[in-house]
């Protein structure tokens, strides 16, 4: 079923492409096109939405923009059970992302020598949910909770037409601002520049399809921040013998069914949990809905079979997958030796859905390798840290010669004298 390589029997060149992810080609008609889509939304603002959702989604819907009000509606037309899976979701990815919030940085560094590291929110944030044929009620809550819990003064959510109840109650309860609903390339314009309805924003976040993510690529080389390059979503399960194969199965499908560019990689030491997961694979695929899908990203997926667990984990620190799956004997053991991967879920009973969902993690994470430098997104991501000092007159006078001679070591005798004109004067003061 699923692609088969022993690693043991490639060779560097081989396993480097054993571990290749499908080329994203920056196809330049859409870096143009998207060029096109951002200068007419800023020259024209809402004409230019209105034109361009026209174009892309069908038409723009009379009411597109939504306040606190109006989103708070959108509750009463969902079913209770959604309502409380929501609400649960809410409550536990709240927690998590509240546990976050930094302790205040304030030590005393030497007598009269105080140093603090504080954070601010960001005052103007932007959040793209997609939406297409599933829409992700999830990323509303991966986005505006850890806004909500840093206290940024304006929670802008954009997702394309036709809108969902339940993107809108979940909007609702994690306190966004406003909601239009608008989508692509154009979305993201709206958030960069602003337009006669859409506020401009200070940063972008969340993913979406390849307009999107290269809109977000040209409008952060303006100045304007965005969270993190997006790649399609992808998985690594590393499983032993006694890993449930059908367990394993439906975790790689789970990932697979997310879209045909999605990849899913099993590395194992066994082969026969690698035969059990092709079997089963085989066996769930064919009552899953999303089949089609799941299917076109299995043929871009593999089973790596790895001498031992160490060697699996060096399998997957050199991919460096957004999500690991461990199903092994121990899996916690591994932990230690397991580097590069966005986020990481520990034995059988710990799904990639759960993180997904509701366990309280966030799900936007770093794809395509950039878990080697990159971070899930965190309460982090929505402030900004400064930092603050004083120095009293004792202070600086026991500090200012340090200064002075590495100044003058780098030839900048205005910095030198800047504390050498103090310390004279505390010192004439005191004599
Ligand atoms: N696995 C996706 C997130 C998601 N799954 C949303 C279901 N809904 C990327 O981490
Ligand atoms: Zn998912």
């Amino acid at each position: 079923m699923l692609q088969r390589i022993h690693w043991c029997q490639c060779g560097q060149s081989e396993r480097k492409a054993a571990l290749q992810r499908s080329d994203i080609v920056t196809d330049p008609a859409l870096v143009d096109r998207v060029s096109q889509i951002l200068k007419q939304v800023k020259c024209e603002g809402d004409v230019a939405l209105r034109a361009l959702t026209e174009q892309y989604d069908g038409t723009l819907p009379e009411s597109w923009q939504y306040d606190s009000t109006a989103l708070s509606e959108a509750g009463e037309r969902l079913s209770a059970p959604l309502k409380q899976a929501i609400d649960t979701a809410i409550k536990n990815i709240r927690a998590f992302h509240q546990a976050q919030a930094l302790p205040p940085v304030s030590p005393q560094i030497a007598p009269g020598i105080a140093c603090e590291l504080r954070t601010e929110p960001l005052q103007r944030v932007g959040l793209y949910v997609p939406g297409g044929s599933a829409p992700l009620i999830s990323t509303v809550l991966m986005l505006a909770l850890p806004a909500q819990i840093a206290g940024c003064e304006l929670k802008v959510m954009v997702t394309p037409p036709p809108v969902n109840d339940a993107i809108l109650y979940a909007a609702a309860r994690c306190g966004i601002d406003r909601l239009y609903a608008i989508g692509g390339a154009q979305a993201i314009a709206a958030l960069a520049y602003g337009t006669e309805q859409v506020p401009r924003v200070d940063k972008i976040f969340g993913p979406g399809n390849r307009f999107v993510t290269e809109a977000k690529r040209q409008v952060s080389q303006q100045g304007i921040a965005i969270d993190m390059p997006a790649g399609p979503s992808e998985v690594l399960v590393i499983a032993d013998e006694l890993a449930n194969p059908e367990f394993v199965a439906a975790d790689l499908l789970s990932q697979a069914e997310h879209g045909a560019d999605s990849q899913a990689i099993l590395v194992t030491p066994s082969t026969d949990l690698a035969d059990g997961v092709d079997r089963a694979l085989k066996r769930q695929l064919a009552t899953l809905p999303r089949a089609q899908i799941a299917n076109a990203a299995l043929r871009q997926s593999r089973t790596i079979v790895a001498q031992d667990l160490p060697e699996a984990a060096a399998i997957s620190n050199a991919y460096a997958p957004e999500h690991l799956i461990v199903q092994t004997r121990d899996p916690r053991a591994l932990l230690p030796v397991i580097r590069s991967a966005g986020s990481i879920f520990l034995g059988p009973w710990t799904p990639e859905s759960v993180g997904d969902y509701a366990s309280g993690t966030n799900h936007v994470l770093p794809t395509y390798g950039a878990a080697r430098t990159v971070s899930s997104l965190s309460l982090a991501d929505f402030q900004r840290r400064f930092t603050v000092q004083e120095l009293t007159r004792g202070g600086l006078d026991a500090l200012g010669d340090t200064v002075i001679t590495l100044a003058q070591a780098e030839g900048l005798e205005g910095h030198a004298r800047a504390v050498a004109l103090r310390l004279s004067a505390n010192r004439e003061g005191s004599a």
